[in-house]
């Protein structure tokens, strides 16, 4: 292997060559380097094989996964953390369909990702002749993704990836997808025209300055605030403005609160943190700071009782996406810009508008969280053999306060809403879930990209049926050893492991899974720990004992089946049957 002589061209385009030759595989490589790009989550096969070991042989770290979809969700959470696209690649149609389900939650939840993926034969493909996983996976990926482009010839490889890169980060950052020919892959190209050809993005997310008068309208909103409140979201967290955030958060001296992932930009012990009292700030409020958060149904559209009287709110929103504004409720102030900038010229327009919230909201906002954690400290302090939720998540939470430095990754219904509200998240990008989708199976490739992507060690808190949607996963967690110690709380089942087949019949019902299932085997299988935990005691041994070890550890955590509630804190979200009502003693009543 050579490294071309470009003269012509600057000396950090470096096309990998051997005399003057190059090739798609190299080229491509090249591009992704050259743009910071140093890490693939892949899953190998035809024809993106030896792309992967190439990438490997050329400096990148190349994390091959078992399935496509959990390599696609750890370089869609590696793009949340770093800012940067995440890169998944894969292989033509069955690969790429896998992958696609990552590709589109990134998207949904405004993270930067591209999916590669190989592909067939265009000139085949395109005659429907039936190639080897044929498929037009350009058309298939459009509607599920924020850009999607496809090259031809190995010397756009540049330009293509500069474009992805862009598409990825810019405005609102989304998922992109990037289809590769696999014959495009071994043309030859020149190696002086191949690093002519190389792009170096510069500055692809720019500062988006909010305009002056957008911040006007806000102060003049905010000033006649009697009741404030900030609401904080991922894409505040995604931002990176820890500090200016927190300073026009303390400035201010409104509560806040914190929607799941932004968990920790200001610690949840934080004097002005309204997580514990939730119902009484989105009902009684006057005003309300939406920071990079969209008013979705995660937040009941900003609609319906749960937001007080109709009309008795004014809403100013932060976000970098214009037409975010007016997509539920009105908007009284709407700041299009990044949270930094925005939060920046907030700040210096509070200086002389003499903004501070009444003492008397800030007071019963306080005597209503206090009066729910000493709740809520109460029902933690249990030592019952099986489990509840609140024994095992008082564990975690001490462990997460003796650990702040470790990330905390969480799936399930119940095991994810107690996780939530239980476990105090004490640095900023500390906590990562199912996201605006409420998907299941993000858990092993979230905590691989957090492991991979920071160096810290990783807690994930698993529910049984999550962590059946990415168990496999745990050969590559032991594989790459990492520090991630997995918890599935097992309860035997979805939401609750006690239900029973409304027929009657032998088969079990729709909820249940094999009980006492030996979770832990499944590590021990690949050489990882494996601990039964059946009380808190327990659980706090095994925890503990796996943070220090930083060994790839995972505890099955034998959770009372009855413990559970149907769909955890969402339950209303389930359509009732009337017919069901009346023919089935066991449906819901709600
Ligand atoms: O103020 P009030 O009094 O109201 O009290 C609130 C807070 O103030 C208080 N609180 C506190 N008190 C004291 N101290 C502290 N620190 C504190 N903090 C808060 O607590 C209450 C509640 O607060 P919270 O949590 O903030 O508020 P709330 O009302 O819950 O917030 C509303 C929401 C909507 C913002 C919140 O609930 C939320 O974020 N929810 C997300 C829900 C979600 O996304 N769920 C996942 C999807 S569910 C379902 O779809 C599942 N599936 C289907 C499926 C999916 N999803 N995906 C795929 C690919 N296929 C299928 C499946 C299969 S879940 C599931 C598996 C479930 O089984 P598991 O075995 O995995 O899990 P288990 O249930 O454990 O068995
Ligand atoms: P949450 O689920 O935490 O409530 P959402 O994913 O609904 O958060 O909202 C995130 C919002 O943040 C999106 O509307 C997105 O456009 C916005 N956003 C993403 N990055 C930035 C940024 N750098 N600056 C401002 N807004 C951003
Ligand atoms: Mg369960």
């Amino acid at each position: 292997m050579a490294v071309a002589n470009v003269t012509s061209v600057p000396s950090e385009k470096e096309a990998t060559a051997v005399g003057n030759e190059t090739d798609g595989f190299h080229l491509l490589i090249d591009a992704l380097k050259l743009n910071g790009i140093n890490t693939i989550y892949n899953v190998p096969g035809i024809p993106i094989t030896d792309l992967g070991r190439y990438a490997q042989a050329q400096g990148m770290r190349v994390i091959s996964f078992r399935h496509e979809q959990h390599a696609g969700y750890a370089a869609s959470v590696a793009g949340f953390l770093t800012k940067k696209p995440g890169v998944c690649m894969t292989v033509s149609a069955p690969g790429f369909m896998n992958g696609l389900t990552a590709l589109a939650n990134a998207t949904t939840n405004c993270w930067p990702m591209i999916m590669i993926s190989g592909s067939s034969e265009r000139e085949i493909v395109d005659l429907a002749q039936g190639d080897y996983e044929e498929m037009d996976q350009l058309a298939a990926a459009k509607p599920f993704c924020k850009a999607a482009y496809r090259l031809t010839y190995a010397q756009d490889i540049g330009i293509a990836v500069a474009r992805a890169i862009r598409s990825a980060v810019s405005g609102r950052p989304g998922g992109v997808y990037l289809d590769i020919p696999g014959a495009m892959l071994g043309q030859v190209v020149e190696a002086v025209e191949a690093a002519r050809s190389l792009v170096k993005v510069i500055e692809p997310a720019q500062r988006q300055i909010p305009a002056q008068s957008a911040i006007d309208r806000a102060i003049e909103v905010m000033k006649g605030a009697k009741r404030p409140l900030i609401v904080i979201g991922k894409g505040a967290a995604y931002d990176q403005s820890d500090e200016v955030i927190r300073e026009l958060v303390e400035k201010s001296g409104y509560p806040f609160l914190p929607m799941s992932m932004a968990k920790g930009l200001l610690p949840d012990t934080h004097p002005q943190c309204a997580a514990a009292a939730r119902s009484l700030v989105l009902k009684d409020s006057d005003v309300v700071i939406m920071m990079g958060a969209r008013i979705n149904w995660l937040l009941s559209h900003g609609k319906g009782k749960q937001w007080g009287e109709p009309g008795g709110k004014r809403f100013v929103q932060l976000d970098i996406e214009a037409e975010e504004m007016d997509s539920n409720v009105e908007i009284a102030a709407p700041i299009v810009g990044d949270i930094g900038s925005s939060c920046e010229a907030l700040i210096a327009a509070m200086d002389e508008a003499g903004i501070a919230p009444p003492k008397e909201w800030l007071d019963q906002v306080n005597t209503k969280a206090t009066s729910n954690m000493e709740k809520m400290a109460a029902r933690l302090r249990n030592n019952n053999n099986p489990m509840d939720y609140n024994g095992a998540l008082g564990v975690i939470k001490e462990a997460i306060n003796d650990n702040p430095d470790t990330i905390l990754v969480n799936e399930g219904a119940n095991t994810l809403d107690m996780c939530r509200s239980i476990v105090n998240i004490h640095k900023p990008r500390h906590r990562i879930d199912v996201g605006t989708w409420g998907v299941m199976g993000i858990g092993m490739g979230s905590a691989i990209a957090a492991a991979i992507e920071t160096g810290k060690s990783v807690l994930a808190v698993e529910g049984d049926s999550a962590f059946g949607f990415c168990g496999m996963e745990v050969e590559t967690v032991c594989r790459y050893n990492l520090p991630i110690c997995t918890v599935v709380f097992n309860n035997d089942g979805i939401y609750k492991g006690d239900g029973t087949n409304w027929g009657g019949g032998d088969d079990p019902s729709t909820t249940v899974f094999v009980k006492g299932s030996r979770y832990e085997m499944m590590m021990e299988a690949f050489g990882g720990v494996g601990v039964v935990a059946r009380s808190p005691d327990e659980l706090r041994t095994a925890v503990y004992a796996a943070l220090k070890s930083g060994k790839p550890t995972l505890i099955n955590a034998i959770i009372d089946p009855e413990a559970g509630k149907e769909s955890g804190n969402i339950g209303n979200l389930n359509p009732t049957s009337v017919v069901a009502q009346r023919l089935y003693p066991q449906a819901r009543k709600d």
